[in-house]
């Protein structure tokens, strides 16, 4: 199926984007209005772009007057501004007023994509750019995705997965000229091209070494640089995993993550580049016996002494959550604790660990739980694993674009309401009766929660299939290398991460070591994640701990059931009712799974029943 032309987008009124050869964003603003205009409705406003270079680079203002709306915009604002003066008409909307602009410069898409085509942690098909080794792509294609992206103005891509795999070594080598080409293609749409680079690749082109103080080894990446920047001019930077699952990094040479970073940092200072350096560093070679080690605390414990030794030009890029996109974590000490350090902020729009574009999961709720509590002025640029590939929808579930779209809005205005933003995606989608409209809202809105509760209630985190991430296996990482442990026994599940135990709260400031340590103050969605506590634990609401994770399964189960129906209810358009259904019943089955499993599991550990007396397996 090929249908993907008609199919990728929240603006319905546009076609063909913007032709190549289109030079830069504000001429792709003018072919864009162009085509808008062409295929608007009848009733609808003209877009009239006009570049305003007093205005900031990527900062617009709408007017509206009558039949037009004039869009004044930075070379790059005009553009944003176009898609979002044509989003307002298709959502019947008022245009915004004011200026409108950025809160974060760095808004980057972070794709897994290997280089043989396949997508790390990828649930949507196939890379878009790359197979059998090689850049191999539709241009049309791309120029949609640089239509899609700069669409929620989405301003840095990252081509290539953390994981550097070979021949991706090459992307600013061997294969510079076709990178450089690739950023050609995406430059107009206002997006500039991150490459991930292997912190060891000097000595894989002969070097003895890859210690980053040694001279030899500055003056190699000095000279990588100057090439690659003189092949692309606009090139963001790089994304660099280093001493982090078994990837290479300076703790080799006995070397620190700042002196690895900035090394790197300033081969490409000259030219304007970030080097971004994931926090994602903690022992994957755990043995489950020992109890002292806890994962979570791993990274503050590397990098908060480290604080302050880090160049203005590195962004260390911390995950939202210190254990790994998982359902419900609280935010990463690392955002409260690193005043002395640009950091970035990584979210995962692929549902590794959160339905795998099967099951619904809507993430606004989860970044503004993460954003409210840690305060977007500590976070200095942001960025999302990508959820896109060669699917007909891009994103395996039509619904998952949301997810898509979502991230660019936040990542333009953090404090954007997360029902707002899901009822503008609904609405531009797709064009449903109002009642329809707010039920798949609604029913938006409450997938995290269902998620939640059949996989992950309480912050019991961890219990899915190690091979897949997907499905119940409530010991599957129980007496593995991974850290992901929630020690359940017949009297007691969770993990003490007080001060009593392996001391996570500590970590935190007052407010949030406060609000965590005590068990009768900690939220219930994290319970667990905090405490260990018996089953027979009065919850607040005076149910105990055994019958509220009994309860949570049973309705998890039973609201996938409801959205089935909603789902059924609604008058989408083909082939997205289909895939919608088809996932649905995946869905449930998937719930069913779970639900059955986790009580099972819990009920033969403790061997006290559901006061309801529902079916649960002996
Ligand atoms: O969650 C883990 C994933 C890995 C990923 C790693 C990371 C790219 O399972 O697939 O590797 O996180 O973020 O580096």
């Amino acid at each position: 199926m090929n249908n993907w032309k008609t199919r990728y987008a929240w603006l319905r009124e546009f076609g063909e984007p913007a032709p190549a050869g289109t030079d830069c964003p504000f001429h792709t603003a003018e072919a864009e209005a162009e085509i808008y205009n062409r295929n608007r409705k009848e009733d609808a406003p003209r877009l009239k772009p006009v570049l305003d270079e007093t205005l900031p680079e990527e900062a617009y203002i709408l007017k509206s007057g009558g039949s037009e709306i004039q869009i004044k915009g930075g070379s790059k604002g005009v553009l944003y501004g176009t898609y979002a003066a044509a989003g307002s008409v298709t959502e019947k909307v008022p245009v915004p007023e004011g200026l409108n602009a950025p809160y974060w410069s760095l808004r980057m898409l972070d794709s897994w994509d290997n280089m043989d085509g396949s997508v790390e942690r990828g649930y949507a098909g196939r890379s878009i750019w790359f197979e059998a080794d090689r850049y191999s792509y539709d241009p049309a294609r791309i120029r949609q995705l640089g239509r899609m992206l700069a669409s929620v103005g989405i301003n840095v891509l990252c081509i290539n997965n953390v994981n550097v795999h070979v021949p991706a070594q090459d992307l600013l080598d061997g294969m510079l000229d076709e990178t450089a080409a690739f950023a050609d293609l995406l430059r107009p749409f206002g997006v500039r091209l991150m490459v991930s680079v292997d912190f060891s690749l000097p000595l894989q082109r002969g070097l003895v070494s890859a210690d980053p103080l040694d001279e030899n080894v500055c003056l190699w990446w000095k000279n990588f640089a100057e090439r690659a920047w003189k092949a692309i001019p606009d090139l963001a930077g790089y994304l660099i995993k280093a001493d982090s699952e078994h990837r290479p990094g300076p703790n080799t040479y006995g070397r620190t993550h700042p002196e690895g970073a900035n090394m790197l940092a300033r081969s490409v200072a000259p030219y304007g580049g970030v080097v971004v350096w994931r926090a994602f560093v903690y022992n994957c070679t755990q043995d489950w016996r020992d109890a002292s080690t806890d994962r979570p605390c791993a990274a503050y414990d590397l990098y908060h002494p480290l604080d302050g030794q880090f160049d203005e030009n590195v962004i260390l890029q911390v995950k939202y959550g210190p254990f790994d996109f998982q359902v419900r974590e609280p935010a990463s000490p690392l955002f409260y604790g690193m005043k002395n350090t640009h950091l970035g902020c990584e979210l995962q729009l692929a549902q590794e660990y959160t339905g795998q574009q099967i099951d619904l999961f809507a993430m606004p709720a989860l970044w503004r739980e993460i954003f409210d509590s840690v305060g977007t002025e500590r976070i200095h640029a942001v960025a999302a694993v990508g959820n896109l590939g060669r699917d007909a929808c891009w994103t395996g579930h039509p619904f998952a674009a949301l997810n898509l779209y979502a991230y660019g809005r936040f990542a333009w205005n953090p404090g954007v309401n997360p029902a707002e933003i899901v009822r503008s995606w609904v609405r531009q989608t797709y064009d449903l009766p109002s009642e329809q409209e707010d039920a798949l809202t609604d029913m938006l809105m409450k997938s995290r929660s269902a998620y939640e509760k059949y996989t992950a209630t309480l912050g019991l985190d961890w219990m899915m299939r190690p091979e897949t991430h997907y499905g119940p296996s409530p010991y599957g990482y129980e007496f593995d290398v991974w850290g992901t442990y929630t020690r359940a026994d017949r009297d007691a599940v969770g993990t003490d991460r007080t001060k009593t135990g392996t001391g996570l709260t500590e970590q935190y400031p007052e407010e949030q070591k406060a609000l965590y340590s005590d068990s009768s103050s900690c939220p219930d969605e994290l319970l667990l994640f905090f405490h260990r506590l018996p089953y027979t634990w009065r919850m607040r609401d005076g149910r105990t701990l055994i019958q509220r994770i009994y309860d949570d399964h049973f309705e998890g189960f039973d609201e996938v059931q409801k959205m089935q129906k909603t789902l059924a209810d609604l008058s989408l358009p083909e082939p997205d009712a289909q895939e919608a259904a088809e996932r649905m019943n995946l869905q449930l089955l998937n719930a069913r799974e779970w639900r059955d499993v986790i009580n099972t599991f819990f009920y033969r550990l403790s061997g006290i029943p559901d006061e309801h007396g529902r079916k649960i397996w002996p």
